[in-house]
């Protein structure tokens, strides 16, 4: 079965291509001759999921799935959230995005946390969502340099380490990506 992985996020794809089995082909929008940015406005995670997800299959006919993410921080009263990507601003970086949060979060007592994916699989123009989610804490400072975006940050619940200093076999046995990714498979295998 071949799918289209609405993204450009290599980091994703290596975590997605470890969990998924050999049935299964990943095609990537830059091997059907898509590498422009894929639009993502809404104002849900399903929403942007599914908004990249149909943009690919509108535009190409291929079946096709994608993946929004957000961080909810408990004391930001949910943010960064649905805006995770841009949180410092348009086109500011993971490292801007990490100094942003761990300012607001200064003199935080309470560093409670929640990491979501939503991933939207669109097979024939027919939507399916599949959700994962991993509750954590916030470090005080950055800890690690392996995986990426609030990777360094995001510590999930039961762990003393960050996601950024597991390897990826590591963070896929507790990640908020995988737990939704397993689903998406169960599916797929009935
Ligand atoms: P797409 O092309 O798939 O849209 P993206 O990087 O824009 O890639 P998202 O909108 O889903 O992906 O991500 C929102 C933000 O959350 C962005 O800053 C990511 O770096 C970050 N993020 C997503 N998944 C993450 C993960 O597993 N660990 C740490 N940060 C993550």
């Amino acid at each position: 079965m071949q799918l289209v992985f609405a993204t450009h996020n290599k980091h994703k794809v290596s975590e997605i291509s470890l969990l998924l089995p050999s049935f299964i082909t990943l095609i990537m929008p830059d091997m059907i001759g898509y590498t422009d940015e894929i639009p993502e406005t809404g104002d849900t995670l399903a929403a942007n999921a599914l908004q990249k997800s149909m943009f690919i299959y509108e535009k190409y006919g291929y079946d096709c799935f994608a993946d929004d993410t957000g961080l909810e921080v408990k004391c930001l009263d949910g943010r960064p959230g649905v805006f995770s990507a841009r949180y410092a601003g348009e086109g500011r970086s993971a490292e801007e995005n990490i100094q942003k949060i761990l300012g607001e979060m200064k003199d935080a007592k309470d560093r409670t946390a929640v990491f979501k994916t939503v991933i939207a699989l669109v097979i024939k123009g027919k939507p399916v969502f599949f959700e994962g989610n991993v509750k954590g804490h916030i470090a005080l400072d950055r800890m690690g340099n392996g995986g990426f975006g609030y990777d360094p940050v995001f510590v999930p619940e039961g762990s003393t380490r960050s996601f950024a200093q597991m390897t990826l076999v590591e963070k896929n046995t507790q990640s908020h990506r995988a737990m939704a990714v397993k689903k998406f498979v169960e599916y797929l295998k009935k």
